[in-house]
């Protein structure tokens, strides 16, 4: 009877929705004019280009809603086993395009937009990024999202909705300063606010031990409360009507303080620390390194994983009584270690909450945990255990519980060998003693997975050897991938275009190892000539775009050479940089016959430093230095152009990859765990110049070293050359410095491009006695060079160019995010699609 009633009520709701909203331009139409009177609240007579975005954005918004609920309601019947992607940092930038693109509505809104007045482009581009995160792990993430729901896994992403995300760089007189990034401004349509699904997030107190049922049990007693309030993003598939969620919290005050402030009197005070509150979710920490013993960093991340954790769990705990099953129908990914404590409090819920004791807790949490690190960084994360004690006591009690056991057992295992059990200890004792977060991630995780072949190989052979002697068959490498739709669909339309037709098929969109079907027409003049055509518009959109940031006007007939990321001394930006200089040196030594014969460059830089990280600010500095001398010299004219393209996210990369011919990835081998922007760089048909580091050595497996050029010392002899500089040079000897490179850096060195006191410490890390080239510019350096002549021979002879660039992208298809992410549900997750019908 209840049954029939629900049935009935369901269905008459059904018929006053009218059915699902439809997507033909009228009614596309009528849905934004109905957005800008009623949800804008604008007149539907008079709207600019911001207000057609955002009716337009609740337009398809309402769209993903209706899918995002169908999808919740199909996983919630069919029960599959679902994973949970926890992480602290997604880069999704805009939504708009990408939604459009994965409705499979595009062509439809923007002939509705077209017959409102409107443009697609210009409309699409009112909306700003959602920068939630720092690089190349953030960015991943999103990629990973987008691929998880176009496969149709019963997924949820789980991450922090920062007030603050990511800082805006602003370059006045070339040096950067920040500036907050307060990207709520306008409102974020894209999200959906559940103000009922609230949790309580508990900080500070004390640790008692009780009495229950007889036995003796340690109960928390926490100090302070907040609440955890969730914002739902939904996040479509391409061809597929699943659509996923990434749920953020962001920290509201507990209403339990409400009777506190009424009891003390101090209402003024009350509210000021109940603001406090909102603090933690506040800011995204902008270091790409690490952030080290931070109190609020900690709350961060215990407060994203408290919150994760009680949802999760309720949601486990709706359809089963016990927690048996928990490992068959739920899967927890770390990634990177910073959700971490989520291992620590998966076991308080267990045995304090749960009471289901510490061994039945810990075998079931040890098949629920998987993690990815994506650093090369020996020296992983650490929090102190004094910020434990006061921040989250009755978790380091759990940790120390953990790391005992773990102890116990290894001393069974290889005896009372104490440096290597120091080694592999979870506390790390000492003056200051730290938990190390890479360690209880392994020793918890069924699986650690390596971003790269090479990565994972250093993490048996180097970061994690003694864990890989212990656990081998945890260790499994997953190369990192993105997302096509992103980077070629709703960045470069064009390419977009051009595959389709020649491949005969969209299916490449879902499939991309069928770009290899490119190779086919290797050799079809037509295919050359409209592939050029395609990266010319591309050229023409960037160099509008430079032209209206830096004021610089450039060539097309250049070479268009790109670095783009995080600024970083290991990226070696200042590589990119000494090897502009030297061409500068050499243009000026050349006669006019020689002068003609030189590939025209625009040598086009980007990205943010560190706020605290001095070198890499310098490095932005002599950037704008060396580009103030040289696009100023008359002599030089087109030969050589410097832009630094300031604020480099998300939206930015998506104008500057497709528009680049050459790009460059120069870190010291061994040093990047992945990279994806030169997997990004391929799949736009740019060809690479870059060191045989991460990923880009499984880019050479499939595209072959002749369709890049490669450089640089080799990973196993950077330690060797490091040695050999050490032990060869004696501090007071003058370095064997290669001619060029010492020319160059005593350029830089003696003020040729100013600011000399201000760039002295940034030469000496190349210097012997100071820095001692940790990173090997100098040694590196003639090879680098090599490499960019033969750049500039390739593409003297256009037809090879094209070539490489046609190789290139019908390569790229195995470093799409849905080759990484079927790999995981298959090995590390063990989840099943599950697809919502139609
Ligand atoms: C990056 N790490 C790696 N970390 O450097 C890069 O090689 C790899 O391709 C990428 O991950 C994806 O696997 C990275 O971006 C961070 O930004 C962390 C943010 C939080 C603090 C510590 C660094």
């Amino acid at each position: 009877e209840g049954l029939g009633e629900h049935r009935a009520k369901a269905e008459r709701m059904y018929s006053l929705m009218d059915g699902f909203l439809k997507n033909d331009p009228i009614s596309l139409q009528k849905d934004i004019l109905h957005h800008v009177e009623y949800t804008v609240a604008r007149s539907r007579f008079s709207f600019d280009d911001f207000e057609a975005y955002q009716a337009l954005a609740h337009t398809v918004r309402d769209r993903l809603i209706e899918r995002w609920h169908d999808t919740h309601i199909y996983f919630k019947r069919t029960k599959p086993k679902r994973l949970y992607f926890l992480s602290l940092e997604f880069l999704m930038g805009r939504s708009l395009s990408n939604s459009v693109i994965n409705l499979g509505i595009e062509d439809q809104c923007a002939e509705a937009l077209n017959q409102l007045g409107f443009e697609f482009e210009v409309v699409a581009e009112q909306e700003g990024d959602a920068a939630l995160g720092n690089g190349g792990l953030a960015r991943l993430s999103a990629c990973q999202m987008d691929s998880l729901a176009t496969l149709d896994y019963p997924a949820w992403g789980y991450g922090l909705r920062y007030e603050y995300g990511l800082f805006r760089q602003i370059i006045v007189d070339g040096f950067q300063h920040e500036k907050p990034d307060y990207w709520l401004n306008f409102g974020n349509p894209w999200e959906i606010e559940r103000i009922h699904v609230t949790y309580e997030v508990k900080f500070y107190g004390t640790v008692e031990e009780v009495e229950m049922n007889g036995e003796k049990q340690k109960v928390w007693i926490p100090g302070e409360t907040v609440e955890a309030v969730a914002y739902d993003n939904p996040i479509p598939g391409y061809g597929t009507r699943n659509t996923i969620n990434l749920r953020l919290w962001a920290a509201k005050p507990s209403s339990k303080f409400d009777l506190e402030a009424y009891n003390t009197g101090d209402y003024i005070n009350s509210v000021v620390n109940r603001q406090k509150a909102e603090t933690i979710s506040n800011v995204l920490y902008p270091d790409d390194r690490s952030h080290q013993g931070k109190e609020l960093r900690l709350k961060q991340q215990y407060f994203f994983v408290s919150a994760s954790l009680q949802d999760i769990m309720r949601r486990f705990k709706e359809e089963h009584t016990n927690f048996d099953e928990l490992p068959e129908k739920v899967a927890l990914h770390l990634n990177d270690t910073h959700p971490s404590l989520s291992i620590a409090e998966v076991m308080r819920m267990l045995v304090d909450e749960e009471h289901l004791g510490w061994h039945k807790a810990w075998d079931i949490v040890c098949k629920i945990f998987s993690f990815t690190t994506h650093t090369m960084v020996t020296d992983g994360e650490k929090i102190p255990v004094d910020l434990l004690e006061s921040l989250l006591p009755r978790h380091l009690e759990i940790l120390y519980e953990i790391n005992f056991n773990f102890m116990e057992e290894l001393k069974k295992r290889i005896g009372l060998d104490y440096s290597r059990l120091a080694l592999l200890s979870i506390v790390e004792e000492g003056a200051m003693k730290n938990i190390r977060m890479a360690n209880l991630a392994i020793v918890c995780s069924h699986t650690v997975n390596g971003v790269s072949k090479l990565h994972l190989e250093k993490l048996k052979t180097k970061t994690f050897k003694e864990f890989y002697g212990l656990y081998p068959e945890k260790f499994q490498c997953k190369t990192n991938g993105v997302t096509q739709r992103r980077w070629i669909v709703v960045s470069n339309p064009g390419l977009r275009d051009l595959i389709s037709k020649w491949l005969g098929t969209e299916a490449w969109i879902r499939d991309a190892d069928l770009l290899s079907g490119l190779r086919d027409h290797l050799d079809n003049a037509d295919f050359h000539l409209e592939w050029k055509m395609v990266k010319k518009v591309n050229k023409m959109r960037l160099a509008e775009y430079i032209e209206a940031m830096s004021g610089v006007k450039v060539s097309l007939d250049a070479m268009f050479d790109v670095q783009v990321k995080r600024i970083h001394e290991y990226k070696r930006q200042l590589l990119n940089i000494f090897g502009i200089i030297h061409r500068y040196n050499c243009l000026k030594n050349m006669d006019k016959d020689s002068r003609r014969k030189v590939v025209p460059r625009v040598c086009i830089i980007g990205g943010k430093a560190a706020p605290g990280y001095e070198i890499a600010k310098k490095i932005i500095k002599l950037c704008h230095a060396v580009a103030e001398k040289i696009n100023n010299d008359t002599d030089i004219g087109d030969l050589l152009k410097v832009v630094f393209i300031p604020d480099y996210n998300v939206s930015v990369a998506e104008l500057v990859i497709p528009g680049a011919d050459l790009s460059q990835h120069l870190s010291t081998a061994g040093n990047e765990a992945s990279g994806t922007g030169n997997m990004k760089f391929l799949m736009n048909g740019c060809l690479l110049l870059a060191t045989a580091d991460g990923s880009t050595v499984e880019i050479i497996e499939e595209i072959g070293e002749d369709n890049l050029f490669l450089f640089g010392a080799k990973v196993h002899e950077v330690e060797k050359r490091r040695q050999k500089r050490l032990s060869n040079l004696a501090p007071l000897q003058p370095a064997k410095i290669p001619l060029h490179f010492a020319r160059v850096l005593r350029m830089v060195r003696d003020g040729y491009f100013g600011h000399k006191d201000y760039f002295k410490s940034l030469c000496e890390t190349v210097e012997f006695g100071f820095g001692n080239d940790y990173y090997l510019l100098t040694s590196d350096f003639g090879s680098y060079l090599e490499a960019q002549a033969a750049a500039d021979k390739a593409f003297v002879n256009q037809d090879k160019w094209t070539r490489m660039s046609i190789l290139s992208v019908a390569g790229s298809g195995r470093f799409s995010s849905d080759r990484t992410i079927q790999d995981y549900a298959e090995s590390t997750w063990k989840i099943n699609p599950c697809r919502c019908p139609l």
